[in-house]
This record gives structure tokens, C-alpha cells and sequence, in this order.
């Protein structure tokens, strides 16, 4: 009897295994396809950028973090555009938002108006990877309007050998990647009557930014698909203790509550969206 409820409990626990694995994602089936990079300007103005090409970050079921403070797609909402060069990524990032420059001085770049990329320069890395390696990037950006400062964090902490790049920028107010090729701009969206409605942002990322000794530079070329995905962070009140909304590219959830643990692409990578670089 007692052997037989050890074979019932081995039976069981390798089905939970068997069924955890079947319900581990590979990367979400989101994808966005960005064109090789031609005469990009980078100064807020997006108009040479083919635009019908973005990843939409609008819907509820995004949101994964502090659901009750979205008012709808005015107070916060997204576009993402990518291209491509053999040496760099191109970002143009539409943000609806009435008050879309909250910075607090000396805050941690999460609890401001920021927002989040997450991308892998491993193009080999396996899509069911439920950690992050070292070639696994997740880095907030957040502008300063008065000065024009961007400020970045790029967050290491939840990489087991992080190759000798560590987490930067964590308490806030560091300029990472500003010192060289880096470039970025931003304008601030009005409506007719002047009012704030949100913010374009523009930015070249030279990919050598995200490499080190033991981490090579990623090489885009046309067909190559990476993991990536987006967040967005907005909080209109620069009230110390208030905490940013997030929504999140990839994420599809439900219910009056959320957290970012319900979609936790901050640890584990499966959860991501993908990128695929094209010629056009
Ligand atoms: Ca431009
Ligand atoms: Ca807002
Ligand atoms: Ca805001």
C-alpha cells in the first residue's frame, strides 16, 4: 500500500512537471518587423520614418501594474517603431500622455515617465529560456525636458553571470551610453489649443553599448529575429510614494487586478515579444 502511494505521488509530480513545461511560453507570437535603417535624423521629427509598422501598446489587457490609475488611451499609450543598421538600432516611440515629462530628481528611473527596453543580442538564445544570460538586456530610459538630460539604468541584477557588465544607473540621474555615438531627441505633442497630449522620442543605440569582453556585439542583418519587448511607465503626479502605471507590449492579461509578476518579462525572457529585421 505505502509503495503504491509512492508511485501515485512520483506519478503526479511528474505531470505537474510535464504540465509547468507544457505551459512555459516560447517568446509571445507578437512580432514586430523593423526595415533597414535609411537617412535617419535623429531630432524628434519622424518623418522619414514609415510609421505603419509599430508595435501598439493601447490595449487594457497591457497593463501590469497599477490598473486603477489608467484613464484610457489618453493618459497612457504607446507606438514603437524599429530600423536597423549593421551597427546600431533606431527607436521612434509615440507616447500619449497629458503630462509626459514627470522626473523626480534623485527617484529610481521605475517609479517616473519612462520607459523600459528588453531586447537579447543573441539571436541563438533559446526562445523557452526562462532566465535571463548576460546577452539579455532590460534598460529604462527617462527624459528630463527642462535640460534635455537622457538618463538610463541598465538593470543586471537578475542575470546569474552577468559577464562582468553590472547593473548601472539604478539610483537615477546617470547618463549611460551618452558619452559618444548615442544619440537621442524628443518633442513634446500638443493638440490645437496647445495642450500637453504626450511625447516623441527618437534614438540611435549604437549596439556596442550593449557588449562587453565576453558579450559580442550583435551584427543585425535581414531575416535575423531577436527577442525584444516594451514597457511603458507613467505617473502624472510627482508626489514621492506614487507608483508608475506599466503597460507592457507583450503582455495579455485579465481582471481588475494586476501585477508585474503576472507577466513577468522582467526575469523571464519567454514572455517576450519578438523583432525581426527586414531589408524594406
Ligand atoms: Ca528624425
Ligand atoms: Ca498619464
Ligand atoms: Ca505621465
Amino acid at each position: 500500500m505505502k509503495r503504491a502511494l509512492k508511485w501515485l505521488c512520483l506519478a503526479v509530480a511528474l505531470m505537474l512537471t510535464l504540465g509547468l513545461a507544457d505551459s512555459a511560453l516560447a517568446y509571445t507570437d507578437k512580432n514586430l518587423e523593423a526595415p533597414k535603417a535609411k537617412d535617419v535624423v535623429i531630432d524628434g521629427d519622424l518623418s522619414e520614418w514609415d510609421l505603419s509598422r509599430s508595435m501598439k501598446v493601447v490595449e487594457k489587457a497591457q497593463i501590469i501594474d497599477q490598473i486603477e490609475h489608467w484613464d484610457g488611451e489618453e493618459d497612457c499609450a504607446m507606438e514603437v517603431s524599429v530600423m536597423w543598421d549593421e551597427e546600431n538600432l533606431y527607436f521612434a516611440i509615440i507616447i500619449s500622455d497629458a503630462d509626459p515629462f514627470v522626473y523626480r530628481e534623485g527617484f529610481p528611473l521605475d517609479e517616473l515617465d519612462a520607459i523600459i527596453f528588453f531586447l537579447s543580442t543573441n539571436p541563438d538564445a533559446d526562445p523557452d529560456r526562462q532566465e535571463y544570460e548576460a546577452t539579455d538586456w532590460r534598460w529604462v530610459s527617462s527624459v528630463e525636458d527642462y535640460y534635455g538630460d537622457w538618463f538610463n539604468y541598465v538593470d543586471r541584477d537578475m542575470i546569474a553571470d552577468p559577464k562582468g557588465y553590472e547593473t548601472a544607473g539604478e539610483y537615477g540621474d546617470e547618463l549611460l551610453f551618452e558619452d559618444g555615438d548615442y544619440e537621442a531627441a524628443f518633442q513634446t505633442r500638443t493638440s490645437e489649443n496647445g495642450k500637453k497630449t504626450g511625447a516623441i522620442y527618437e534614438i540611435k543605440l549604437p549596439l556596442h553599448y550593449l557588449s562587453g569582453d565576453e558579450i559580442p556585439v550583435l551584427v543585425p542583418a535581414a531575416g535575423m529575429t531577436i527577442g525584444f519587448d516594451f514597457s511603458i511607465l507613467d505617473v502624472d503626479l510627482p508626489c514621492p510614494g506614487i507608483h508608475s502605471l506599466r503597460m507592457q507590449y507583450s503582455a495579455n492579461l485579465d481582471g481588475a487586478d494586476r501585477k508585474p509578476e503576472m507577466w513577468p518579462v522582467d526575469t523571464n525572457p519567454s514572455c517576450w515579444a519578438t523583432l525581426t529585421f527586414v531589408e524594406e
